[in-house]
Parts: structure tokens; sequence; C-alpha cells
């Protein structure tokens, strides 16, 4: 057992090193309240971390229906056991500041308390007159990648066949819209090609645009145990950061933001130059592959030097250890995703993989990040931008298949148009066609881009906005009506991970005051609403969790995320079991496509694809011209500039990102003493070049401007590249996301949060002298 207070000083804990090949070694991580022991423990209820996405099993310790710690489990094949920073301290924000009652705005326009039904039935009351008015189009969803697969999958079907609308998204299009896109695209649906346990096989690690050590802080843990083993693999960053894993890489590529095409497209003619493709397997297995060598040929090292604003002698160097690699491994997160030309970039490192033929077996392995513990769900279970079960909102057959599970008629499955996208959403409700919108399990008055406008649609008359959260946070006080959300340990089900991993989460404790599970609370809203299948029965006729995850395994049968083998059941006695699961696969499976075979059959794929350029659809006739019939796609296209400039009034680029103790809005991380006292607020990190530009010393107040807002923090000098300011995007009262831009990829139409247009200034009080005593003091 480890020290406590470990996590703080030391966020990955004590190292366990360990060869190539063999297992990586158990450590457990415990961490209970004051004063309680191991041994004072009553229960300890079966579950897994919501703090990212990397999903590390614990238990929960239980006191007479009170949650007093947390414990990594052993024998869970993502964790063996270690907990990070979030992970171990995190549970004590649930029983702090918490909604207990349901709120309604009264004719004052106050939030007011009122009881459930009260507020159920304002929702009701609105939803049916809309309804009757309008149509199911005036409704919308916004969910998040934070809720529980069964919820997602009752949400989907409440929308889709209940109201029949197509406007239903989640926060997972600001997150990993781009990972499902890119595996779309390259292998024709979404599912994470990869398993956590290539780590112990590769290599070489390659890690595009993710800070994993400040992340994911547990799968850093399982890389730096590999690093400090005998025989390391080689480790290449691609960040404009400095970052912890950047300093312990074989090459850092500090790319110039929004660069990502140009370097990907660089390596890609490395490889070929080099004679690194594996042009046997590239014939039998892929297309496109005279077409992807013509787009990337004038990327020659001097070019994307000069493009990325790197060393071409590194980006040779990466490429090299990319090519001589026996089994290499690549990750991918929000530095492309986030990013200009997101889908592209990160279509690019799948097309390193598949050139080599280095997919599918142990070590050699694409892992297109998630961010959010549930991100996957919601893309699974199809209440994001997406039909359930991976299904092809274009082929009336899947829809049809929908229907048919469902008993209602295929008419009323919006799907004459590709499922609306969270940015086209907030449009809709801004131009007054989205009356009423339902946000679950997200705080878009933070995490969404270009905030002020954000706030008003939020706060516009013309939109009837319902929230259910766990805390008072800063869009709930926009909302007309708030329910208190049961949050993790509160309620019963099922999430999975980044590498198709399902945990089962058991209800530790009871939820405080009034507050539900978003499961009932659409499931009450649904009942309300009499929503009834073609022969009468209500929609959906599901009630607990457990037969909700049976409808939403039986839905998965046949598809490329089959669970039709499934249980809670099995999850009680399997530490985490990887999708598919089926007869022929009981318990699990490592890695996808072993067989080389892709989800490109026109019949079976998720998408018929896009142009990565532009966005363009690809129709059902140019698919199938494609003759693809399981072989993946190489898609490649030529880098565009970045929008904006340095000769303009904003010269700097603006990325925005994270910081190891704090999770994204902080409702949870602000309210654990440990993380919130190591993180208090935001500040602005500068290189030391821009910092002396802009005449401003570490702890000087600046102040960060864009087109459309700005904020003051405290400056930071760090490694970042020269040129580029970094600034956390966790903290409400100076968000990042004043200064970021409605706009987003063309293809996953993911916003990009990490391109903007600044400027920075020094603060001066009003006597002329610059605030860095007053910092002092703040500090
Ligand atoms: N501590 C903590 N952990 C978390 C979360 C959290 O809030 N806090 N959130 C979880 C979620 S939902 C997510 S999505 C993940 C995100 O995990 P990450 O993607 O690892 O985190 P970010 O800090 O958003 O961005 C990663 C890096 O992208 C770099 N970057 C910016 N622009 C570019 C670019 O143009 N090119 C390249 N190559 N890199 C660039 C930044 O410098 C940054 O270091 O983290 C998950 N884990
Ligand atoms: N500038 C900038 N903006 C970003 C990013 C960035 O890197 N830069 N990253 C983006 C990314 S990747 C993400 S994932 C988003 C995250 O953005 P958000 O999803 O808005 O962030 P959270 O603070 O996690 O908000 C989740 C909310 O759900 C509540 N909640 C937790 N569990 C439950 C539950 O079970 N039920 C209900 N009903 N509520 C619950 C929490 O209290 C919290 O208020 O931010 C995005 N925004
Ligand atoms: S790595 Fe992620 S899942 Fe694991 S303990 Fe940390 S926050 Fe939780
Ligand atoms: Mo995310």
């Amino acid at each position: 057992m480890t020290d406590q207070d470990d996590r703080i000083r030391d966020p990955w804990g004590p190292r366990t090193p360990h060869a190539a090949g063999t297992a990586w070694p158990e450590r457990v991580d415990q961490h209970l309240r004051d004063g309680v022991r191991a041994e004072d423990v009553q229960r300890w209820v079966r579950s897994a971390c919501v703090l990212c996405s990397n999903g590390c099993g614990l238990d929960i310790g239980v006191i007479d229906d009170e949650i007093v710690g947390v414990r990594g489990r052993a024998d869970d094949r993502v964790n063996r056991g270690r907990l990070g920073p979030k992970g171990l301290y995190g549970w004590k924000a649930t029983d702090r500041d918490r909604l207990t009652k349901p709120l309604l705005r009264d004719d004052d326009g106050h939030l007011v308390e009122v009881d459930h039904d009260t507020a159920m039935r304002a929702v009701v009351e609105r939803s049916r007159s809309l309804l009757e008015r309008r149509g199911g189009l005036s409704h919308g969803f916004y969910t998040s990648g934070q809720l529980m697969a069964e919820e997602y999958y009752t949400l989907g079907v409440i929308g889709k066949a209940g109201l029949g609308t197509p406007h239903m998204d989640g926060n997972t299009r600001l997150c990993t819209a781009t990972a499902a896109a890119s595996m779309k695209e390259s292998f024709g649906a979404d599912g994470q090609p990869g398993s956590y346990d290539d780590i112990e096989h590769c290599d070489a690690l390659f890690l595009f645009g993710h800070n994993v050590a400040e992340t994911q802080t547990v799968l850093w843990a399982r890389m730096l145990d590999r690093l400090d083993g005998p025989d390391p693999p080689a480790l290449v960053c691609v960040d404009p950061r400095r970052t912890e894993v950047a300093r312990r890489a074989t090459v850092h590529l500090p790319v110039r933001p929004g660069t990502n095409v140009a370097l990907v497209n660089g390596l890609t003619r490395a490889l070929i130059h080099r004679g690194a493709v594996d042009h046997d397997w590239v014939r039998a297995h892929t297309i496109g592959h005279d077409e992807l060598a013509a787009v990337v040929e004038p990327y020659d090292p001097a070019r994307v030097g000069e493009i990325c604003g790197i060393d071409p002698a590194d980006l040779q160097a990466a490429a090299d250890l990319f090519a001589d690699a026996r089994a290499p491994l690549s990750t991918v997160l929000q530095g492309f995703y986030q990013s200009h030309q997101a889908t592209a970039a990160a279509v690019g490192v799948n097309n390193l993989h598949l050139l080599r033929g280095m997919i599918g077996r142990p070590g050699a392995g694409v892992l297109q990040m998630n961010g959010q513990p549930t991100a996957q769900n919601n893309r699974e279970c199809g209440a994001d931008g997406d039909l359930p079960g991976f299904r092809n909102w274009d082929n009336e057959a899947h829809v049809d298949e929908l229907a048919e599970l469902w008993d209602v008629d295929p008419i009323t499955i919006p799907h004459w148009s590709p499922p609306t996208h969270a940015m086209q959403l907030f449009r809709y409700a801004e131009q007054g066609s989205i009356n009423f919108l339902w946000i679950a399990g997200t705080n878009p008055a933070v995490s969404m881009p270009d905030l002020g406008r954000i706030r008003k649609i939020l706060s516009s008359e013309d939109v009837f906005v319902v929230v259910s959260d766990a805390y008072p946070t800063e869009t709930t006080a926009l909302a007309d009506v708030v329910f208190p959300a049961a949050l993790w340990g509160e309620r019963t089900g099922t999430f999975t991970n980044a590498d198709r991993t399902v945990h089962l989460s058991e209800q530790a404790v009871d939820p405080p005051g009034e507050a539900r599970s978003d499961l009932d609370l659409w499931l009450d809203y649904a009942r309300r609403m009499d929503f009834r299948t073609r022969s009468g029965r209500p929609l959906p006729w599901w009630r607990t969790p457990e037969e909700a995850f049976t409808e939403w395994v039986r839905a998965s049968r046949g598809r490329p995320c089959d669970q039709s083998a499934l249980t809670y059941e099995l999850l009680r006695h399997h530490s985490g079991i990887q999708w598919p699961v089926t007869e022929e696969a009981p318990t699990g499976t490592a890695r996808l496509y072993t067989d080389a075979v892709f989800t490109t059959d026109t019949d079976r794929c998720e998408t018929y694809g896009h142009d990565l350029l532009t966005g363009a659809t690809v129709t059902r006739e140019q698919h199938r011209a494609l003759r693809a019939d399981g072989r993946a796609l190489l898609k490649a296209v030529e880098h565009t500039p970045p929008p904006g400039s340095p000769d303009t009034d904003f010269p700097l680029r603006l990325i925005t990102g994270r910081t190891v103790q704090h999770f994204h809005t902080r409702t949870k991380t602000g309210r654990v003493p440990e993380l919130e006292r190591s993180a208090p607020r935001a500040w602005v990190e500068l290189s030391a070049d821009d910092a002396g530009r802009i005449g401003v010393v570490a702890g000087d107040a600046v102040r960060v401007s864009s087109p459309r807002g700005c904020i003051e923090a405290p400056v930071r000098i760090t490694e970042v590249r020269p040129g580029t300011v970094f600034v956390p995007f966790h903290y409400g009262e100076q968000a990042a996301n004043e200064l970021t831009l409605t706009a987003w990829d063309p293809v996953s139409k993911q916003p990009q949060l990490k391109l903007t247009g600044v400027r920075v200034d020094p603060v001066t009080t009003p006597a002329g002298t610059s605030t860095a005593q007053q910092e002092a003091a703040w500090d």
C-alpha cells in the first residue's frame, strides 16, 4: 500500500519497472477518509473511476450509507490497482454542496425549489405543447461523456423513436468526435483497434497531441514502467509544449499549433522514401496507396520543418523510429482533435500504421484516445450524432433494424440527413427553431467555445432549458428547470474506457435528497409523454439499469461493437471486459482487425466517408464503386494554413487544455481540498521570449484578448513554443472559452478549441504600476 499523499507530490506513484512482454505488476492504491481504517469499511462496492477515459477499476468503501474512500482493484486489466490524483481523491466531492431539490424558474425569473412532480410536470407541459405546435424538431438534447451506457441508450430511443428528433448530441463532440471520425474514415467504423496491453509489447511509442502524463496519469504510469524497464521503447512526443511526456521523449517535435497535417504528411513521405512500406500487406488490405503517396510527396523534411517550425532532422529521426519499429504503438488526443484539420491529421496516424501493416498485433496498435470516462458509450449507444450500434444513418437497412428492435415505423427515426452536431444544435436554438433543450451531465456555459454567445443562447426566452446536474453550475444558473442528479456511486450502470474495456459500477449509497439518476428522469419523462411502440407498448418499456443494459446489448448484436453476450453477472466476475463480447468470444476481445478485415463493406460500414478537406459526404454509390470490401482506406490531404497570422492584431496562438489536478469545469475536483489547493486559479503560460517582448515576468497579471473576449490571469514562464500561449480551460471565472471562436473541423465537426489568435498585454493597476506585487500577495 502506498502513502496516501503520494499522488499530489507524485501523480504517478512509485515505479514497478518490467521488461517487454511481461505482465504489468500490481500496485494497489487506496485512500480513506481521515481516521478510517480499511478494516472499518463495512462494504466494498465494485466500480471504476469516472474522472477520465482510462477507466481504472476500483472499489468504493462504504460505512453506514456514506462513501468513505476508494481502493484500486489489483486484478483489473486497466490499472492493476493503481489510482491517480483524481481517482484517489475525487470521491470526496460526492457529499459537498449537492443539489438536492428540483428548481423551477418562477414568473419573476428566480429559480425556486419545487418538488419533483411539479418540475417534471412543467417539463412535460412545455414539451407536449411544442410537440403539438411545432413537432419533434423543436426538441434538442445535449448530453455528456459522463453518464452510463444504459442512460444514453434509453435517451437515444426516446429522442429517435419517441420524439423523432435528429437534434441530439453529446459534449463528446468537443471531446472525441474526431477519434470516431478518424476510425470511421480509415476502418469503416468507430472502435478502438488497439489495446492497453500493447504498451507491454511495443518497442516505440508515439504520442500525438496527447499529454498523457497529466490527463491519464495511470496510463502514463504504465508507460513509465516500460520506459524505466530493461528494454524501453523509444518515445516520440508531438506537442508545442515541453510537457512531462516531452521531457521523457527520445524525440520531441514541438510543432507550431495547427500544423499537424503537414507533420503526418512528412512522416508518411519519409516512411515511403525509406522503403518501410509493407507493399504486400498494403495491396491485400488497403486501397488508396498511390493517391496517398502523391499527396504526401511534396512534404520533404525541409518543407515540413518550415511549416511546423521544427528541426527537419528531428522529423527524420521520428520517421526512422517508426520505420524501424517492430511494434509501434500510437496514441492521439486533443492536440490533434481540437486543432486545425483534425480528422485529416488523426487519419494520418492511422495511415502510418496501415502502410507498415502495424495493426491488430501485440504491440502494434493505434489508440485514437477518448477523454471522458463514458464518451465511448455515447458513441455506441447513439445519444450523440450516431445511431446505436455504429449503424449508418444513410443506410436504410440499418434504420430498419432499429425500427424492428424498437417496434416503431422506420419513418419515425430521423434519417433524412446526418444527426445534428452540437455546434449546429446551439445554432438552431439561436435561430429559434429549437425551443426545448435538455442538457445533462455537461456544463456548456464554461466548456463550449465563444462563451458570450453560448450564454446568450441559454438565457434566451425562446428556449426552454432543462438541466440535470449534481451541483449548481454556470449552466444550471441559466436553466428554466434544474433536476438534481444522482452521481457515480449513487446508481448502477456500465461504461467503457478508451480501449473498449467495459466496467460495471454498482450503486454504493443513496443519492441525496430528491436527486435521481438521469435514467430515472428520462424514463419518467417518457412515461408522462406516453410514447408508444407500434403495438401500443410503452416506449421505452424497461425500468431498471439492468433491463436497459439487456436492451442495449441486444441492439449491438451483429455490429462491430457487439456485446450481445455481456451481462452484469459476467462483469461482476471479470474486472473489465473488452468488447466485442459474443458467444464466440465470451470473455472479450483484446484487439480489433487481427485478421486485417476492416468494416468497409458498403452494407456494413458506419459511414460512406467524407472528403477530408471539405467534409463533403461520399454517397452510397460512390462508396460501392470504391470496392473497399473489407480493405482499409488510405486517405490524405494537403496541409492548409491554420487561420490567423502573426501580423494581425492577435499575433499569438492560444492553445488551451488541462492540468493534472482538475477535471474540466471543476464541479468535482474544485470541491476536493487536496486538488483545489494545488491549483486554485487560472494562469497564462508564455515562453521567456514572449514574456520579454510583452514586458512581463512570472507572476505579473496579463490580459489575454481575442476577437471574442478577454480574461486576466497571472503569467507562468514555461517551455511553451514561442508565439504560443497556453491557458487551462478549467476555471469558470477566468474561462479560456471567453476567447475561443465558433469554428469546427469539416468532417468530425469538433470545435477548434486549441486554435485562437490572441494578444497578451500587461495589466497595470490604476496607478500605472505592474500588478506583480499584488500577484505575489495572492500566491
Ligand atoms: N487532469 C485531467 N485529466 C483529464 C481531463 C481533465 O480535465 N483533467 N479530461 C479528460 C478528457 S475529457 C480529455 S478529452 C483528455 C484530454 O487529454 P489531452 O489531449 O492529453 O489534454 P489537453 O491538455 O487538452 O491537450 C493535449 C496537448 O495538446 C497540445 N496541443 C495543443 N495544440 C496542439 C497542436 O496543434 N498540435 C499538437 N500536436 N499538440 C497540440 C497541448 O499543448 C496539450 O499538451 O483528458 C482527460 N483527462
Ligand atoms: N477551451 C477548451 N474548451 C474545452 C476543452 C479544451 O481542451 N479547451 N475540452 C473539451 C472537452 S475534451 C470536454 S470533454 C469538455 C468537458 O466539458 P463539460 O462536460 O462541460 O465539463 P464538466 O465539468 O465535466 O461538466 C460535466 C457536468 O456534469 C455533472 N455531472 C457529473 N456526473 C453527472 C451525472 O451522472 N449526471 C448528471 N446529470 N450530471 C453529472 C458535473 O457536475 C458537471 O457539471 O470541455 C471541452 N471544452
Ligand atoms: S487515470 Fe483516469 S480513470 Fe484512472 S484514476 Fe486517474 S482519473 Fe481515474
Ligand atoms: Mo474530453
